[in-house]
């Protein structure tokens, strides 16, 4: 079902008119609001009246993960503090996440892109919608639940983890909609089958999956193993969090909500704009942003994009489903972790060398990361008791600022493999 028609089959013109519109704005707006961006304007050259058209977007500044860290908490602000009702941020719970703060007619904004995005699994009032998506800083859970709610749906906001749980709700509430990261769903279709429980006995049929890297065969698998519908779903916090982009029906690519997010893709190497159909750097622009409006997002994700239209009759184009990054961000269980994150944990310890590795696991269903770390030769004759309580207060550091569980090995001096060129922090035994 289409939600929202007006705006969601837009002849094409219309819909550059309209993005045109809404760019002149935002770029006015923050230009006269935000002296970050009034700046990085100035420093080009570029003002206000130069931008015409949605084609002039190239005349303007990348905004980066960098800048919004510099700027932390406020300083992308367009607006008084009075307008913000919400905040939210990327994971990791200490350090300098990145901050989208919400006026009321954000988060309208929000809950109307959720309600589109649901509503291509034809979600409706009947549906009762068990939102297994973390509540809290991180955009997953309450950007499902306001979609729910302005469909009208009746939503369990149960939140994440506490598998027995979510298989006794399913069970008792009869829960037709089922919405969490796609490894959590295959770890709750193996825990139910070791539990004697058959997902063809349940009433659900649809799930939206999102947050982190999956692929066609993971979402085979959770089709045959849940017996349900499963929706590729696509947003970040700096954006506004899910929302951003989801499948129709056809599950081929991604429509993207352009008429509130207009997306571009570029080389991430010279940052110069590419043309429909070329992979590259997902460059995203808020055209109706009020709180935190960015221009040019620099998300470090890569796909490209699919100008055909779609059988489904949306004019939106569609995004490949990703295909990478372009840095080293990893997401772990839902969590994004940078490995120089950890490294700066690392490196406050006495009697660590600076060579590590982080080994990402999948094991059945959850990830796992084992971070491994060479102690110098004057703790290595310490006891094994002492060297046990490092590795666990290193995990502890870990956990407190990353907000990522992980086990921590402390090797032998000089045990991790060299490299000649650059060091291979990761090994990422994942196979998605
Ligand atoms: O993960 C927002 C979200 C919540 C999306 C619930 C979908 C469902 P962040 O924590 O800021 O926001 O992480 C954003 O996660 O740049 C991608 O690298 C990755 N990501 C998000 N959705 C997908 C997806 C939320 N469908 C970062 N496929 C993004 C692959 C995804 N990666």
């Amino acid at each position: 079902m289409i939600w929202d028609k007006k705006h969601e089959t837009m002849p094409n013109d219309d819909l550059r008119a309209l993005q045109s519109q809404r760019l002149k704005d935002v770029v006015s707006r923050v230009y006269n609001n935000v002296p970050f961006y009034k700046k990085k304007m100035d420093e080009l050259g570029v003002k206000p009246e130069d931008i015409k058209s949605i084609d002039d977007i190239v005349k303007l500044p990348f905004t980066t993960k960098e800048d919004m860290r510099e700027v932390f908490p406020y300083g992308l602000l367009a607006t008084e503090m009075e307008n913000i009702v919400e905040i939210h941020t990327s994971s990791g719970t200490t350090g300098k996440p990145v901050v989208d703060a919400y006026t009321q007619g954000d988060i309208d904004v929000w809950s109307e892109v959720m309600a589109r995005t649901m509503s291509m699994g034809d979600v409706g009032k009947n549906d009762i919608v068990q939102n297994a998506y973390g509540y809290g800083l991180f955009t997953g859970g309450l950007g499902v639940h306001y979609g729910a709610r302005k469909i009208g749906a009746n939503i369990i906001p149960i939140s994440g983890g506490n598998t027995k749980r979510q298989l006794k709700v399913l069970q008792d509430f009869k829960s037709t909609v089922m919405t969490c990261t796609p490894s959590y769903c295959l770890y709750l279709a193996e825990y139910a089958r070791e539990n004697g429980i058959d997902f063809k006995d349940l009433p659900v049929r649809v799930g939206f999956f999102g947050a982190e890297p999956w692929s066609e065969n993971m979402r085979k698998e959770i089709e045959a193993k849940l017996h349900l519908k499963a929706y590729d779903i696509y947003g970040l916090t700096e954006i506004i969090g899910p929302g951003v982009a989801a499948e129709c029906e056809h599950q081929n690519g991604l429509h993207i909500f352009e008429d509130h997010f207009y997306p571009e893709i570029i080389n991430p190497e010279t940052g110069e704009q590419l043309k429909d159909g070329e992979k590259g750097e997902l460059v995203i622009t808020t055209l109706t942003k009020e709180g935190t409006p960015i221009l040019r997002y620099r998300i470090r994700d890569i796909t490209f994009l699919m100008p055909e239209a779609c059988k489904c009759g949306r004019s939106f184009r569609r995004m490949h489903r990703l295909m990478g990054r372009t840095d080293d961000m990893l997401i772990i269980r839902g969590v994004n972790v940078f490995p120089s994150q950890i490294e700066q944990i690392l490196f406050r310890m006495e009697g660590i060398e600076p060579h590590y590795q982080l080994v990402v696991s999948r094991d059945g269903q959850l990830d796992s990361l084992e971070v491994q770390v060479e102690m110098n030769e004057r703790i290595f004759s310490d006891e094994i008791k002492k060297l046990e309580e490092m590795e666990k207060a290193i995990a502890k550091e870990i956990a407190y600022e990353l907000a990522v569980h992980a086990t921590v090995k402390l090797v032998e001096p000089k045990s991790i493999a060299r490299s000649e060129g650059k060091a291979k922090r990761v090994i990422d035994n994942r196979n998605i």
